[in-house]
């Protein structure tokens, strides 16, 4: 049978399983990534599960999100995730080296392998052709120990790609216009996969950009066919060897087939405050800005610093606009510097920030109060900047100079010709942030070096008849997991400290839940659809299991956070009739009975039994049984 190239990927790594839509398959994975803000709590883990060195052809523990260093916090995780990876034999990429997604893909990424990262944004190795997820720290911990990684088998999309960008429209702007189209939950339980004459177009950069922010849709991976413009980009690079070429088989049929005409796009923005609310740039010509950010890991490639960079040249940024720059990675930055873009950036006034995640995950850089700032980046949920009240857009790297110099949102079609930026054909090499996986015998004698704020893991317990519990909070559709478990500069140093953490739980949506929780020990959630969209951190599943959260009753779940509750032993639920939720309120005692073989549910509140739906596999039933992975797997006893 003629196959995609998803499905040829999925198929060839799977270890159980049958592929057929909706069935859960075990995935043997070949590389893993972890970053320091979740990459703390999956050491943790691992250390639990006693696995001993990595199983894996590779893996990469980054620094790049909590670079900040205002306390002892941050720099003891650095030390703690570097000392395990010399444990544990594991390269570790030196804070300052970039950000995880950018890195991997010049350094690591290989067509055809499976990767996954406790970052949602994982799959932007999609970009070179590799089968790239994103998942909780637990799943990567039983990874690196040569566990497979389940997922039920997706449906695969097409997006049929003919034509060619026009001038000043880039890569952002066709995962802008799928979210406008498909929003973002139309691509949970799906991968989308490129195809069509409009691939050539794209460089892996280009490639990259999309696969980042299928994210943003929900979507279980993203993937484009590796091609000639891999093999040039790998070259480049010098990693040739690593080439692969990739595509579908003739004649493989999609489940569904999304048509893009890139000829036909405009350059597009993604309003405050979700990554669908997608309106063409040329109508918010009226809208004064007072910060522009150009980086993260989605839009922060070299081609995209220097188109940045060809914009400003010889201008000045608008008096009233603060503009910042983080280049993706070391290597960006070290060629911006040689070719002269970054002194065509710097001469124009802007901020130059680190390589890393910086400003998109409120790393500094939070926008005044009310504040309107513009941001190549891929996520502007309310709050995430570090400012409640601060209005977000999403824009490419073009849109970005451009208002920053205007003061205004401003669509670059304006600023005449466009100028010609091509990727390079060599990137400049220097690995030395880079720390090789040390033999056995040198990691025989390192010593895993722990700070005081790192604390233990919960663990939930096992599952024994009724939940039961008040219903302590009741949300509506598309929770994200920033409101779930807030990010920031000034909480993020504690990733490794649940119980510091816990205070801040949901304080977006109620900030006396921490409180209300831990006074009644504990309770039920009620939740809209799409909950937990958004990142992978498993914290927005640990801290609620910390502060006694048993279930999550919910219209829909988002993919990464359903196995993440699951993971912690959460029982995640969702309502038979989805207008039940309206049923239920803050305050009101639930009862959830499953039934034995945990097929059926059902939950009790008001006198009332409303019909649940519980669709699990064996094994999440024996993890939920057991109280979560690591109880299941022996750890953390
Ligand atoms: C994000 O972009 O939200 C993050 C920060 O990279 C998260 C990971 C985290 O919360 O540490 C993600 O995307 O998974
Ligand atoms: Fe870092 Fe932002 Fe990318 Fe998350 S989305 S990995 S915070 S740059």
């Amino acid at each position: 049978m003629a196959l995609t190239l998803a499905q040829k990927l999925l198929n060839s790594h799977i270890v159980s399983g049958t592929p057929a839509v909706g069935n859960e398959v075990a995935l043997r994975i070949d590389q893993t990534l972890t970053q320091d803000a979740t990459g703390t709590m999956a050491y943790l883990e691992y250390e639990a599960m006693n696995s001993g060195r990595v199983k894996t052809e590779l893996s990469v523990a980054y620094i790049d999100h909590n670079t900040l260093q205002s306390g002892f916090e941050n720099a003891d995780d650095h030390r703690y995730i570097q000392s395990c990876a010399a444990k544990y034999g594991l390269y570790f990429s030196r804070p300052g080296n970039g950000i995880c997604h950018q890195v991997h893909l010049e350094r690591f990424g290989v067509p055809g392998k499976t990767l996954i990262g406790s970052d949602s944004h994982t799959p932007t190795g999609g970009g070179i052709g590799m089968l790239a997820f994103g998942a909780g720290g637990l799943d990567v911990a039983v990874a690196l120990g040569g566990g497979e990684y389940r997922i039920p088998y997706p449906k695969v999309v097409g997006v049929h790609l003919t034509g060619s960008l026009p001038a000043w429209v880039g890569a952002k702007d066709i995962i802008l216009h799928l979210l406008s189209r498909l929003t973002v939950k139309g691509g949970v339980g799906k991968i989308f996969e490129y195809f069509g004459d409009g691939v050539a177009s794209l460089s892996v950069p280009e490639r990259a950009t999309v696969t980042n922010m299928g994210a943003e849709l929900g979507a279980t991976t993203s993937i484009f066919p590796s091609d000639e413009n891999t093999y040039k980009f790998l070259k480049a690079q010098g990693r040739e060897e690593a080439y692969t070429p990739l595509c579908a088989d003739e004649g493989a049929q999609y489940d569904e087939v999304v048509e893009v005409d890139l000829s036909s796009l405009v350059p597009l923005a993604a309003c405050p405050h979700s990554p669908d609310n997608v309106v063409p740039v040329s109508e918010l010509s009226h809208i004064k800005v007072d910060q522009v950010c150009i980086g993260s890991c989605t839009n922060s490639s070299f081609t995209d610093i220097s188109l940045a960079a060809a914009v400003l040249k010889g201008k000045t940024v608008h008096e009233n606009v603060s503009l910042a720059v983080s280049p993706g990675s070391r290597q960006v930055l070290a060629m911006a510097v040689a070719s002269g873009a970054m002194g065509d950036i710097l001469g124009a006034g802007a901020r130059l920030l680190e390589s890393a995640c910086g400003p998109c995950i409120g790393m500094g850089q939070s926008p005044c109060s009310g504040g309107v700032s513009l941001r190549t980046f891929n996520r502007n949920f309310c709050g995430r900047s570090g400012t409640a009240d601060g209005q977000v857009y999403l824009v490419s790297p073009a849109v970005a100079a451009a208002s920053a110099v205007t003061g205004y949102i401003t669509d670059p079609r304006t600023l005449g010709d466009m100028p010609e930026i091509k990727m390079p054909e060599v990137f400049s090499i220097n690995d030395n942030m880079l720390i090789p996986p040390y033999s056995p015998e040198e990691s025989e004698k390192v010593e895993i070096l722990r700070g005081p704020n790192i604390k233990p893991v919960p663990v939930g317990k096992p599952l024994t008849g009724a939940v039961e519990g008040e219903c302590i909070l009741k949300v509506e559709d598309n929770i994200t997991t920033d409101h779930i478990m807030p990010a920031g500069a000034k909480i993020l140093p504690y990733r490794s400290n649940i119980p510091y953490l816990s205070k801040f739980c949901f304080a977006a949506c109620d900030e006396g839940f921490s409180a209300l929780a831990t006074e009644k020990g504990g309770g039920i959630i009620i939740a809209g659809a799409n909950y937990g969209q958004g990142s992978s951190r498993e914290h927005a599943a640990l801290v609620p299991l910390y502060l006694g959260v048993k279930a999550v009753v919910a219209v829909s779940f988002a993919r990464i956070h359903l196995a993440n509750l699951i993971n912690a032993g959460i029982v995640p639920l969702t309502f038979a009739n989805p207008e039940d939720y309206n049923l239920v309120s803050l305050g009101d005692n639930c009862v959830i009975q499953l039934s034995d073989d945990m097929n059926s549910a059902s939950l009790t509140v008001n006198g009332k039994t409303l019909p649940l739906v519980a669709s699990f596999s064996d094994r999440q039933k024996a993890l939920l049984k057991a109280g979560g992975l690591l109880p299941f797997t022996g750890g953390n006893k």
